[in-house]
């Protein structure tokens, strides 16, 4: 039977535009799975929207100097036109500051108020008697209590990512003057998510099959205790609560913002002409409703818009969350404030969406943080796409233009190497197709690049250019068998780069799109006349790359690196991070055998040990982040490998006079390290 799969992709903030950060968290994964999803013959529509209201809005339009409206308004243009020219294909695009978005919001928030899950509550809350108002959300910065950053918003720390209350901020200052606040009554409506706690664990827990990083980071937050939180808001900006004694209140944000995925599954059924068929997606249980997120976004998707969902009662909750990691640029963090960003339609100038959507598919953050930098991204255009994909589609189709009177050949039979090369291009359509299943886009890359890699290799071997003079039967098995390959390829890289999958199938001349079944087999249509054959993919020269990498540079006011320094440092290093350093670096390091003498918990983390170790001539105190793997009573007497002359460092009010060192895998788990025969402790590591 079809599935139906409705798939969400976070609704970005009208108040800027789009980046590659953006693409890499949400959007870009979330076009794939469900290009892909409809090519297996699943029944899945995409549903996203701008989000439009918060202070995220009202702040960018005071620094403006424009209205809210003004902003969103802007920022809604040009943010879609970047995903139509970036092909990020959703079914529905909607705002939420449209008028059906208002009324279901406050419907839901009726019925939750109804049933007793929201309460109004008098509050002490911060305000700037500078700027005379209330201070919420982004309004007020300071420090995170949980995890001591210091520029830590009144709604969410960007460091640690929990959700935080303003008056929780240790040195809260207002964000517009710099004052500091004072504290004054008003009321607000809070929801009660402490009573969802259980419910919550419970669901959390039978999500085996989720990433680790949603999973583990949503528990962890609940066992730290949820408590009630206020879902409104002093702000004229926004949805109004909708009660009458709750004059000027609207709603928070991110109250607003997750009911807008049924907003906008409303407003596409409307378009259809079927306004009630959004229930067949939100109400219906056989329904998977998949949430694409940046890990930034997950305490909102796992916790509490469940909670909300729970709350209401009438809706699905959602069966996947894959929220991705950071995607960090040039070897710095993404900073838009900084310019240290690639704005996407600025991007799209210059090059190509679908080398877009390859450079960063490539390197998607899925279990961790990623780094785009242009010169890799160069690399991997040049030798991946053109030298690898677009040389085996080109050569193919060239070839049976010039030799084989451009139709698709009809040899007599195959031979045993044409049908296994044959039963391999499926195979590695199975295994990238299992990938993609289960979230793991980049791996299914490598899986469609090898399927185009064994076309090559293949055709290599066959040599079709020498046969075509001996053996022209051959020739014709070998073609047939390269046509077909380029046939299955032009569905298999839809998912990924739906403009060139558009051109080779014209090249082709295939009347539409295949299913991924019928990609699985060879092309059954022998003697079709092939259209024009143009070059799929042309590579990019260094001016062209040294150039973005100077405008990017100038805009943060960053030096550019020396040309040659960077030449080198990739010759060495396969991949990003890896740096080499010299044997003089490595031998500032002071790395010795330690043996842990006591262990205790960090009050109020659920990450942290503090640790006193044995050093052989003095004892010190580390701070190790191992507590959710490790217990205190594990690890004392253990013997590990630390360095003693890293500068000390604060955590949590501890100092950490240096750094433990464990092997750390990629998904985040940690090994501890331990000699294999005994030493005594200060036993140097070199
Ligand atoms: N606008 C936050 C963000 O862009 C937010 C997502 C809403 S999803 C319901 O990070
Ligand atoms: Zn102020």
């Amino acid at each position: 039977m079809r599935k139906k799969v409705l798939v969400t992709s976070a609704l970005p903030y009208a108040n800027g535009p789009l980046h590659i950060g953006h693409i890499a968290g949400a959007y870009l994964p979330a076009d794939i799975y469900t290009r892909f999803k409809r090519l297996k013959g699943d029944d899945v529509i995409h549903i996203c929207g701008t989000d439009e209201h918060g202070v995220a809005i009202t702040i960018a339009a005071e620094k403006a100097g424009k209205s809210p409206r003004e902003i969103v308004d802007y920022y809604y243009e040009e943010i879609k036109r970047g995903f139509e020219r970036l092909g990020i294909a959703f079914d529905n695009f909607s705002r939420t500051s449209k008028e059906i978005h208002h009324e279901n919001s406050q419907k839901f928030f009726l019925r939750v108020y109804e049933k007793g899950y929201i309460y109004k509550k008098e509050l002490e809350q911060l305000y700037c008697p500078h700027c005379k108002r209330f201070l919420p959300d982004r309004y007020v910065v300071g420090t995170c209590p949980y995890c001591g950053y210091e520029n830590a918003r009144g709604d969410q720390c960007e460091k640690c990512g929990r959700w935080l209350e303003p008056t929780e901020l240790i040195n809260p200052r207002c964000a517009i003057c710099g004052s500091t606040p004072i504290i004054k009554e008003t009321y607000h409506y809070y929801f009660k998510l402490s009573e969802f706690s259980e419910p919550l664990r419970e669901w959390l827990e039978s999500k085996t099959h989720w990433k680790e990083n949603v999973r583990r980071t949503a528990l962890s937050w609940i066992r730290d205790g949820l408590r009630d939180r206020a879902i409104t808001r002093d702000l004229e900006w926004g949805v109004k609560v909708p009660l009458p004694e709750a004059e000027g209140k609207v709603l928070y944000v991110w109250f607003d913002a997750p009911i807008g995925y049924i907003s906008s599954t409303m407003e596409w059924a409307i378009n259809r002409g079927k306004p009630d068929e959004w229930k067949e997606w939100w109400m219906n249980p056989d329904v998977q409703l998949v949430h694409f997120i940046g890990k930034d976004n997950i305490v909102f998707h796992a916790l509490i818009w469940p909670a909300m969902l729970m709350a209401h009662g009438d809706y699905i909750l959602p069966s996947d969350i894959p929220a991705n990691e950071f995607m960090n640029l040039m070897g710095d963090k993404l900073s838009t404030s900084r310019g240290w960003a690639i704005w996407v339609n600025e991007f799209l100038d210059t090059f190509p969406a679908d080398y877009l959507r390859y450079g960063v598919a490539a390197i998607l953050p899925e279990t961790s943080d990623a780094d785009f930098n242009y010169y890799d991204f160069q690399t991997r255009i040049n030798s991946e796409l053109a030298d690898n994909l677009g040389n085996f589609i080109n050569r193919t189709l060239a070839f049976i233009k010039k030799y084989l009177d451009g139709r698709v050949p009809d040899p007599q039979n195959l031979g045993d190497y044409d049908t296994e090369t044959l039963e391999k291009v499926k195979e590695l359509a199975n295994e990238m197709s299992n990938y993609i299943e289960q979230f793991e886009f980049r791996k299914a890359l490598w899986k469609l690049m090898e399927i185009s890699s064994l076309g090559n290799r293949y055709f290599d071997r066959k040599a079709p250019w020498s046969t075509r003079k001996t053996d022209i039967e051959e020739t014709k098995r070998t073609l047939y068998v390269c046509e077909s390959i380029v046939r299955s390829l032009s569905t298999f890289m839809e998912p990924y780069l739906p403009f060139s999958a558009e051109k080779v199938r014209k090249m082709l001349n295939l009347s539409g799109k295949l299913s991924w079944e019928e990609a699985m087999r060879p092309d059954p249509e022998k003697g079709r006349e092939l259209g024009k054959v143009e070059i799929l993919y042309k590579k990019l020269d260094d001016d062209v790359i040294e150039l973005e990498v100077r405008k990017l540079m100038e805009r943060a006011g960053k030096k550019a690196p020396e040309k040659e320094e960077k030449k080198e440092e990739k010759g060495m290093a396969e991949e990003k991070e890896v740096q080499i350093i010299t044997y003089e670096e490595f031998s500032k390091m002071d790395i010795r055998i330690a043996k842990i003498l006591e262990a205790e918990k960090i009050e109020g983390t659920d990450k942290l040990l503090k640790l006193k170790i044995d050093l052989g001539t003095e004892q010190r105190t580390l701070v190790a982040g191992i507590a959710h793997q490790y217990s205190p009573e594990e690890v004392v007497g253990k013997y590990i490998p630390v360095i003693a002359n890293l500068k000390p460092r604060k955590m949590r009010g501890v100092t950490s006079q240096g750094m433990m060192l464990a092997a750390v895998t990629e998904d985040g788990k940690i090994a501890l390290l331990h000699p294999n025969q005994d030493v005594p402790p200060g036993t140097k590591v070199s």
